[in-house]
């Protein structure tokens, strides 16, 4: 099945374009391959993604119907970091407002409860500049070790995510900062091709994390996975 329909969260907002199919490979692909063509704030859900993606060609699971599986397109779009911060803080807000739960941020993509992740971020821009934002929210299923807000329907959770995302600010970096857990622990940054262990200590403008090392030298890192460390 196939829907869609238009949602404004408070008459000043713009309008959302909201597309549903039960079934599709990855909702962030199907996107980018609109990126011609589909209007400013066109939002894809799905039932179900048989190739669902994470960063660095990773995969992201759920079976079908249980969770949420969304991707938001933005035209004219500031950078991916400030959506990437945008839709995590979003999440965040809803998952407040209809689960009751204060999750936090995990640098760079994550959205953490009690430090178990219960949802991911993925943000990728196609050619023409336009900026493509998943996000899979666990809600009724997590995989080991991960989290689940419950049985929430995945639509109503959308909602809100929408309504929290018209919301913010037009600066978000003060409010991300104070939701991010990642900031002031002990950390291993695992790298593509090296790992580094220090304090995080702030992100930049442009989303880096600043990790200071055991020599006191500072690393702006861009790309990576964090395990949060016991303090010394
Ligand atoms: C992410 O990647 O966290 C980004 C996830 C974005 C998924 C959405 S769903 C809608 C849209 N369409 C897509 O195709 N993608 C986006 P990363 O940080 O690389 O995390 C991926 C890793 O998380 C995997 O390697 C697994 O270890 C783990 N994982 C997979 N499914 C998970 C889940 N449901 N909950 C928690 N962890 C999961």
């Amino acid at each position: 099945m196939s829907t869609s329909d238009h949602f404004r969260s408070d008459p000043d907002s713009p309008l959302w374009h909201l597309r549903y199919v039960d079934e599709t490979g990855s909702t962030n692909t199907d996107l980018l391959a609109e990126a011609d063509s589909a209007p400013d704030r066109t939002v894809l859900r799905t039932g179900h993604q048989t190739a669902g993606k994470g960063r660095l060609d990773r995969r992201w699971d759920a079976p079908p119907g249980t969770n949420l599986l969304v991707s938001l397109l933005f035209r004219d779009a500031p950078e991916p970091a400030d959506l990437v911060r945008r839709v995590g803080l979003a999440v965040l807000g809803a998952a407040r407002r209809v689960a009751g739960v204060e999750a936090g941020l995990k640098w760079p993509n994550d959205v953490v409860v009690d430090g178990a992740k219960v949802a991911g971020v993925l943000a990728q821009r196609a050619p023409n500049g336009v900026v493509v934002v998943g996000t899979g929210v666990n809600l009724r299923w997590a995989p080991d070790g991960a989290a689940r807000l419950g049985d929430i329907d995945p639509a109503v959770f959308l909602e809100q995510v929408l309504r929290a995302f018209d919301e913010l600010p037009d600066d978000v970096g003060e409010r991300y900062r104070s939701h991010l857990v990642t900031l002031g622990q002990r950390v291993r940054v695992v790298r593509p091709r090296d790992e580094l262990v220090g304090t995080a200590v702030d992100v930049d403008a442009d989303g880096r994390l600043v990790v200071v090392d055991e020599c006191a030298i500072s690393h702006r890192v861009d790309v990576g996975d964090i395990v949060h460390l016991r303090p010394h």
